[in-house]
Formats: structure tokens, C-alpha cells, sequence
């Protein structure tokens, strides 16, 4: 049976490899070295996550599924959505919780899955629409920064970016980005949104730096994702995973250390970058919250804080704010 949804690339082939000959070429030439988290997530990467979220050490994934298991009848009540956007979709895993509720609430007609992993995308896709009869699946690869995936959807729309992604964003390109959900939000509509809690640095290392190695293994992938991709002779075993608590910033971020002294030729870009001995390059930056902060930062770009809930530990949070 053919599955009845849709799937649209606003990620072509090569919109895909120019992004990334783009962010390769600035970052591994910038001082210190740093590449965007977004290039984790090719089907290796999005299998590696999923696995990261059933780690011990990773709460997140399940604190949020705490939050959304008590509130999503509360969230559903609240914004009596017509369709649900989900930025960085990923497996749709949690969606259901959203979805379930929407559904009993009596509102719910479309869901909209924008992730840049069609893989992922594709399966979500499937699942949601075989268990969902009559719900109309517009998935959408995409990369959010450049699309929210709200056009042409009918309102009241509640727009979900979970598992604390936003703390991917250095503090400019958050700003940015809640400003531009801000502008794309009518009136009805909801932002929900999931961050992750300051809470203290053993317990945030742990979780970046699992004892099985997974999360190491999902930050090397990297390196894989830039050899294939740009013709490249990284060799893994010659980088070491790191991850560390910034307290100024208040974020963890994930580096690939060189256990040497290497040279990296990257024949797309013919480019050589050499990395010194114990030299990093930074794959990611996770940033940690305060309820404070995540109030402040949606109201400097037009949005409210209506809820706030935490898991009962206290370790994540999720809000609803609207324009
Ligand atoms: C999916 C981006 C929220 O930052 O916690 C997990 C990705 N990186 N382990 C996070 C991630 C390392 C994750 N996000």
C-alpha cells in the first residue's frame, strides 16, 4: 500500500552539498575551528541520536516525555491547534503524545514534520500516517532556518520545536530565529518549545559523554558525514570526543580533539587543513536554560510566555508562548 502523505525537498541535492561546502570551508578555516551541528544528521547520525535518547545518562529525551505525557491534554486545550508543525521532527516520537491530544480535543487536521534528515523524515511520515487515519502528513525536508513550514498551513497552528534543538543556536542565531517565528505567528497560533535546564555540570557532562560511547560515536559520524560528502581523509581514530561545560555561557559543547598533529586534504574544496596536535574543532554547542532567560529572550522578539512545566526533577522544561 502506498502511504498517503507527502514529502516536499526544500533541501535539493545540491543546495544540500553547497550548504555544506559553505560551512566546511569557513569553519575549518576559522580559528578556533567549528562546524554547525546540523551536519550530525545524515541516517547514520539520526540512528546514533536515537539511540543516544534511550542512554541512561540522556535525560532529556525523557524529561520531555514526562512533561508531554501530563500535559499534552492542558497544551492541546490551550491552543485547540488545526495543525501541528514540528521543527526538527526527527523520529516523531513524542509527537503522538501532541497528536493524541490534538485528536481528543477535536481540532487536529494536519501535522507537519520539517526535519533535514529525509530518512527519518520518511519513516516518521509512514508511521504517523498509517496510525492516524484521516490526519492529512505534509513532511517537509527542510532546514529550519530557512523554513518554518508554516506556509499554506490553516491556523490555529502550533508550531513545536522539542528536545532542547534550540539550544543548538548561538545566542545571535536564536534571537533570529525566534524573531522570525515571532513574524510568521498569527494570532491563535502557539509557539511550544523545549529547552533543557542549568542544573549541575556532572550531571550535564555525563550526559554528552556517555560510558558507551554512543554519543563519541555520533560526534565522530561527523567526520564520516564530511568525507563522503566532500571527498574528504578525516580519519576518526585520529580525533577524540570531548565535551565540556562552558559556565559563562552556560552551555555544553561537544569538540573532536586531534590526538596528533594531522592534515585533513578536502579534494572538494581542494583545501588542506592541518590541525595541530590536541587541537579541537568545535561540532556543537548545547545550551542550557533558566526560565528567566527563555521569558526575556521570546519577549525581546514579540512573543509571550504563557506555561511553563518541568518534570518533576526539575531537569527540562517546556513553554508555550504566542505572539
Ligand atoms: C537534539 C540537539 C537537542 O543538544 O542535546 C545529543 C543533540 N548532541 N547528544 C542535544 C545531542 C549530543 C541534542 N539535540
Amino acid at each position: 500500500m502506498t502511504p498517503d502523505f507527502t514529502l516536499d525537498r526544500r533541501l535539493p541535492e545540491h543546495h544540500f552539498t553547497d550548504a555544506l561546502r559553505t560551512d566546511a570551508s569557513q569553519g575549518l578555516t576559522a580559528r578556533p575551528k567549528a562546524l554547525p551541528p546540523v551536519w550530525f544528521y545524515d541516517a547514520a547520525g539520526s540512528d546514533l541520536f536515537e539511540q543516544i535518547t534511550e542512554l541512561p545518562e540522556y535525560y532529556p529525551t525523557r524529561a520531555e516525555h514526562e512533561i508531554l505525557t501530563a500535559r499534552a491534554p492542558e497544551i492541546a486545550a490551550a491552543v485547540r491547534a488545526r495543525t501541528l508543525v514540528e521543527l526538527g521532527s526527527g523520529s516523531s516520537q513524542k509527537t503522538r503524545l501532541l497528536l493524541d491530544a490534538l485528536r481528543a480535543e477535536g481540532s487536529l487536521r494536519g501535522y507537519v514534520p520539517v526535519d533535514v534528515s529525509e530518512s527519518a523524515l520518511r519513516q516518521a511520515a509512514e508511521s504517523v500516517t498509517a496510525d492516524y487515519p484521516g490526519l492529512e502528513v505534509h513532511a517537509l525536508v527542510a532546514d529550519f532556518h530557512q523554513h518554518l513550514g508554516l506556509d499554506g498551513t490553516r491556523g490555529p497552528r502550533l508550531l513545536a520545536f522539542l528536545g532542547g534543538t534550540i539550544g543548538n543556536l548561538l545566542p545571535d542565531q536564536r534571537a533570529a530565529f525566534l524573531t522570525r517565528v515571532s513574524g510568521a505567528l498569527e494570532p491563535g497560533d502557539a509557539l511550544l518549545l523545549g529547552t533543557d535546564l542549568v542544573k549541575d555540570p556532572a550531571t550535564l557532562v555525563a550526559a554528552y559523554d556517555d560510558s558507551a560511547g554512543v554519543t563519541a560515536a555520533f560526534n565522530k559520524n561527523l567526520l564520516t558525514v564530511l568525507n563522503h560528502g566532500l571527498d574528504a581523509d578525516f580519519d576518526p581514530d585520529a580525533f577524540q570526543h570531548v565535551a565540556l561545560w562552558d559556565p559563562k555561557h552556560e552551555w555544553i559543547e561537544m569538540r573532536l580533539r586531534a590526538t596528533r598533529p594531522v592534515q585533513v586534504k578536502l579534494r572538494e574544496l581542494d583545501l588542506v587543513v592541518p590541525f595541530e596536535g590536541g587541537e579541537d574543532l568545535r561540532t556543537e554547542i548545547s545550551a542550557k536554560f533558566r526560565q528567566e532567560r527563555v521569558r526575556s529572550e521570546l519577549r525581546r522578539s514579540g512573543l509571550t510566555l504563557r506555561n511553563w512545566w518541568t518534570d518533576p526533577a526539575g531537569r527540562y522544561a517546556l513553554s508555550l508562548s504566542s505572539p
